[in-house]
């Protein structure tokens, strides 16, 4: 494929922010999300000045016309032209969401918009949904509960079951818990306690899996580092130490068998996370995509969140899914809250054949993702 064309125009994401969406040789396009709970070791998602559209109009267009990308490694030299433009650590001058709206348009335009496939032809695992059913923290403006996320983890025998699953645990919460809205990524919104809900979602999956025998497990994103100040963590009933937050969240994880904890911890503290006993203990903003980050923290987690956008760069988030998978620790692909319509992470999900994807339930930008997976579900078994 050669690259003829490149235009990139502004967007609205999902919460109503501006983003940038790029298309190459008119025809495919790439846009990347914003997040609002954000790492403090992540690039920027556009330059500190906003975006600048003549950036890629006109430079990025000249320094890349003609070029002929053919393999994924291609990108490798992409990148190279534009942090030409802008060599700082956290991209502040190009942001990392033209990058990668640049390289998703690529991927489509190579593979004709069958990216899993351009991937890894063979690819035929499809990650397990991590659902966001109840949420609060940054993802809502009002009085909510003070953990981000309560997730889903269904176990069925396809992804199609899985989707079902969170679909209807989560119209339950809706009836149960008479919720005051939806919040940024469309989970239900409650004021009430962690235990209370926990105890809901206890109730609803035990109920769905004596009605469909799926057995559908229940996680947590605490993003922590927002509770985070001065040494203590501050909840509505008032604030912990840090021992009282180690031992908070892992009396929640043994009397109600959470499967998954996202950020149990401040984003500094990778000692911390060693001290949590959970199936999966994950960092997000603790590691922010980034490959020494993930390094450090080799000892102290065993699943790490993949967020293309927090690192700026296809090629080095691709390194951080290998790394942690040669050492058993399990990526997680993951939305962000303020989406765009783009379903990228659905394709390089399964073809970088990653076994978890995290994404909101409800919401035409979280739709997108859910579909393209059981579009490409209904493609592998098709084949078989
Ligand atoms: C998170 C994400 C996605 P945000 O903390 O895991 O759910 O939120 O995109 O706001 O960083
Ligand atoms: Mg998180």
């Amino acid at each position: 494929m050669k690259i003829k064309k490149i235009k990139g125009r502004v967007i609205l994401n999902s919460r109503g922010e501006k983003t940038i969406e790029i298309t190459v040789n008119k025809r495919f396009i790439g846009s990347a999300p914003i997040g609002a709970s954000v790492g403090k070791h992540e690039v920027y998602p556009l330059s500190k000045k906003g975006i600048h559209l003549s950036f890629v109009n006109r430079t990025l267009h000249k320094a890349l016309k003609g070029f002929r990308f053919e393999i994924f490694d291609d990108l490798n030299e992409i990148e190279n032209t534009i942090f030409k433009y802008d060599n700082t650590e956290k991209l502040e001058k190009v942001g990392g969401n033209v990058v990668l709206a640049l390289e998703y348009a690529l991927l489509r335009a190579a593979s004709n918009n069958d990216v899993w496939k351009f991937l890894d032809p063979k690819a035929d695992n499809l990650p397990i949904p991590l659902g966001n059913c109840i949420g609060g923290g940054k993802h809502y403006r009002g009085e909510s509960t003070e953990v981000q996320e309560f997730l889903l983890i269904p176990h069925g025998d396809s992804f199609k079951d899985n989707a079902f699953a969170n679909h209807y645990i989560y119209k339950q919460v809706e009836k149960q818990l008479k919720p005051i809205g939806r919040n940024d990524e469309g989970a239900w919104i409650t004021t009430l306690d962690v235990t209370t809900v926990l105890d809901l979602l206890k109730n609803l999956t035990e109920e769905f899996f004596e009605n469909f025998d799926i057995f559908v497990g229940v996680g947590l994103d605490v993003a922590a580092s927002s509770l985070h100040s001065g040494g203590f963590y501050f909840y509505k009933k008032g604030r912990l130490r840090r021992e009282h937050q180690i031992k908070f969240i892992n009396t929640l994880v043994s009397r109600y068998g959470l499967e998954y904890v996202e950020d149990p911890l401040d984003e500094e503290d990778f000692e911390g996370f060693s001290k949590i006993k959970c199936e999966m203990v994950c960092g997000d903003d603790l590691i922010c995509t980034n490959l020494d980050r993930l390094k450090k923290a080799d000892k102290n987690i065993n699943s790490v969140i993949i967020k293309p956008n927090q690192i700026g760069s296809l090629i080095k988030t691709k390194q951080v899914v290998d790394w942690a998978k040669l050492n058993n620790i399990t990526p997680v692909i993951s939305h962000r809250s303020g989406e765009t319509k783009d379903s990228i992470i659905a394709d390089l999900a399964v073809g970088w054949n990653i076994s978890f994807i995290k994404l909101g339930i409800f919401g035409k930008e979280r739709l997108t993702k859910i579909n393209r997976l059981k579009y490409i579900e209904d493609e592998i078994k098709k084949n078989q």
